[in-house]
């Protein structure tokens, strides 16, 4: 593998170039919010883009480290905000870093015996995902929530044990008019 650069846009999150962009839609997401009628819901008016993300593809590999960019979208399914399926990594002993770009959200952690954690993600947070954690991010914002990721290249994603578990916490948008008398 010979060095490289990549460019990296960190209003749009593009990142130039990639070799694969992944895109995730409400239709991608069963079972992963609250309110699945509202879920059906919004399949059937057209299906939004939830989240994309480009990745400059390295050998899957011990030593190698991916580079990639989320594009979270601002949005809600019912009442609860986008977010990603979240995953452990195939390879439990690896970590990942965070770097946000743009807009606001919530990166939320777990572990396999029970550990939680949940921090708050914006422009120039660096946020550090350490080895057999679970990670989920969350667009709580208005905006694209933008940010850059980099883990090592044998991790893999394992999305089945967060299908079957889900997190411990959801993130609700405050219905409009709660709490006002
Ligand atoms: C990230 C995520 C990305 C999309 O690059 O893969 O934000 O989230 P899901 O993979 O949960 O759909 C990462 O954590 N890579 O390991
Ligand atoms: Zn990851």
């Amino acid at each position: 593998m010979d060095p490289f650069v990549l460019m990296l846009d960190w209003r749009t999150g593009a990142l130039e170039p990639h070799t694969s962009r992944t895109e995730r839609h409400v239709s991608d997401m069963q079972g992963a919010y609250a309110d699945q009628a509202a879920l059906s819901q919004l399949v059937e008016q057209g299906d939004p883009l939830v989240y994309e993300v480009l990745q400059y593809d390295v050998p899957e590999e011990v030593g190698q480290l991916i580079c990639c960019t989320t594009v979270l979208h601002p949005g809600t399914v019912g009442d609860e905000y986008f977010m990603t399926k979240g995953h452990y990594h195939v390879v439990r002993d690896t970590g990942e870093v965070y770097l946000g770009l743009s807009g606001n959200g919530q990166l939320l952690l777990m572990t396999e015996d029970g550990g939680e954690a949940a921090t708050p993600i914006g422009p120039g947070t660096i946020a550090y995902v350490p080895p057999c954690w679970a990670h989920r991010t969350v667009n709580t914002g208005e905006d694209p929530f933008v940010f850059f990721a980099v883990y090592p290249g044998q991790a893999g994603h394992d999305y089945g044990t967060i299908e079957q578990a889900g997190f411990p916490k959801r993130v609700m948008r405050t219905p409009p008019g709660a709490g006002l008398q």
